[in-house]
């Protein structure tokens, strides 16, 4: 029996990150955890490409296109989404959600959810470096182990 499980490792591997520049003040805490965990885990910084795009609504079509190049061992997306008075969040959020997961299974690319999907701006507070933790060192964390775990299984397999 072969147990494959990743480690957080991330030596050797490169790394796109989309950050979403609406609700900046924010996002940009997300952006500075998924940093320090990669870097934490062994990422040069000449290793990670960002790129932003206006919002979580473009999220899915820029995470495509860099995880298409096959340039990247991973992708991270981060984002803010915070619900207002108009059925607007639904949208942006359900497509938002489905289009990046469309994006891992279609390319076989890792692609980290970073994207806080929240009530009030006090709730996204909280997850980008306060009390319920950072969100976007989470993803970061979350595309390291699954790039592991499929350098695992490829050798495994070969
Ligand atoms: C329009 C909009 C609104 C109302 N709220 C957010 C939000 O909370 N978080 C976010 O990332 N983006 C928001 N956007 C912008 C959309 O994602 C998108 O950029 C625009 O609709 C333009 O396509």
């Amino acid at each position: 029996m072969a147990v494959l499980e990743g480690d957080l490792n991330g030596s050797g591997a490169r790394f796109a990150i989309v950050q979403a520049r609406f609700n900046d003040f924010i996002g940009q805490h997300l952006l500075s955890g998924a940093l320090g965990a990669l870097k934490q885990h062994g990422v040069a910084p000449d290793a990670i490409d960002i790129a932003y795009v206006p919002g979580s609504w473009e999220l899915p079509l820029a995470v495509q296109r860099l995880a298409r190049t096959q340039a990247y061992h991973g992708v991270i997306a981060l984002g803010v989404l915070v619900r207002g008075q108009t059925p607007h969040f639904e949208y942006i959020s359900g497509e938002m959600s489905r289009g990046l997961g469309a994006v891992a299974r279609d390319t076989g690319v890792p692609v980290g959810f970073g994207v806080l999907t929240v009530e009030s701006i006090d709730q996204a507070i909280e997850r980008a470096g306060s009390k319920m933790g950072n969100k976007g060192a989470e993803a970061a964390l979350a595309v390291l182990e699954m790039i592991s775990l499929f350098r695992d299984i490829d050798l495994h397999v070969h």
